[in-house]
């Protein structure tokens, strides 16, 4: 008979394949199509919730497409989007990818505007760094979908070294605009998962106004012996002024296993106050990205 008190256990996780495993290092990511299709309607319902509640755009004011409005942390804000961290598939990629003991590094809400232009989100660490992207739109490469540049994450090396500098501005260094450099365009749908090494190259071309995006960013767990440096890193976050990286409904909902992935980060996030106050004193807005 089962005990009715007890609250029903989450359904195993969902590790990678080996072959998906090696495809992410190889290439450097993934698109997983249709893996959280049948809770979609939940998380776009979330992501309005979250906007609603904090102005429906950047800094407390509308969205008015003329830049992008940027939230940080976004799934954090709700109590629905923080529990994605404990969805058997999610979980299960990102074990897959970062081990048993990786680390939430915290997530942003967008309306992006227009393009992206090609960039890399991270440098070579020694720490492996993920984000998960959540597309809210049907996108292909004529209205925004994300593009990358496979293989372009690897540490140096011919590709990498030659990329190195000239993205930026891919005119002058390759004789072709951002949307003509050779790269994999990732439609999406609603319900899919594009996952992505933080090192690898990226863009997004041709969007509207209003295309509708939030992340999860994930890493391995930092040796001991390494702490000033996250403590580095998360002091970079207080450009969206937030005291701490983790946020109050992520705080509230923890279930034991993702408190695991929260207490490093929540161990280590005490430049931020400071950093804050500082910004704050000089009049700073929260940045868009
Ligand atoms: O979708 C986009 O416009 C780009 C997303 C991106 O650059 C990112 O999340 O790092």
């Amino acid at each position: 008979m089962p005990n009715m008190n007890q609250p029903a256990a989450l359904p195993s996780d969902q590790p990678l394949s080996e072959a998906q495993r090696r495809f992410f290092t190889t290439f450097g990511y993934l698109h997983l199509p249709g893996l959280l299709s049948d809770v979609i309607g939940e998380v776009i319902d979330g992501f309005d919730r979250v906007w609603a509640n904090r102005g429906g755009g950047h800094e407390g004011k509308p969205h008015d497409g003329t830049a992008r409005s940027c939230l940080v942390p976004f799934i954090d804000q709700d109590e629905r989007l923080s529990l994605l961290l404990d969805d058997p598939r999610i979980h299960g990629l990102l074990t897959s990818l970062l081990g048993d003991d990786f680390n939430y590094m915290g997530s942003d809400g967008n309306y992006y505007v227009g393009n992206t232009g090609w960039h890399q989100d991270g440098g070579n660490t020694g720490i492996q760094f993920l984000k998960i992207a959540f597309y809210l739109d049907s996108l292909d490469g004529s209205n925004g979908a994300l593009r990358v540049i496979p293989g372009s994450h690897h540490p140096g090396g011919g590709f990498p070294d030659a990329l190195k500098g000239k993205l930026g501005d891919p005119v002058t260094h390759f004789g072709a605009t951002g949307s003509e450099v050779p790269a994999m365009v990732l439609a999406t749908n609603p319900g899919d998962l594009a996952v992505f090494d933080h090192r690898i190259y990226h863009s997004s071309w041709n969007g509207g106004k209003r295309r509708r995006m939030f992340t999860m960013n994930c890493c391995q767990r930092w040796p001991e012996s390494r702490l000033p440096e996250l403590q580095d890193y998360i002091g970079t976050h207080a450009r969206f002024l937030i005291e701490r990286n983790v946020g109050p409904a992520m705080s509230r909902v923890a279930t034991p296993r993702m408190r695991r992935h929260l207490e490093q980060v929540e161990a280590n996030d005490f430049q931020l106050k400071p950093k804050v106050e500082a910004l704050l004193a000089q009049g700073k807005a929260a940045s868009r990205g």
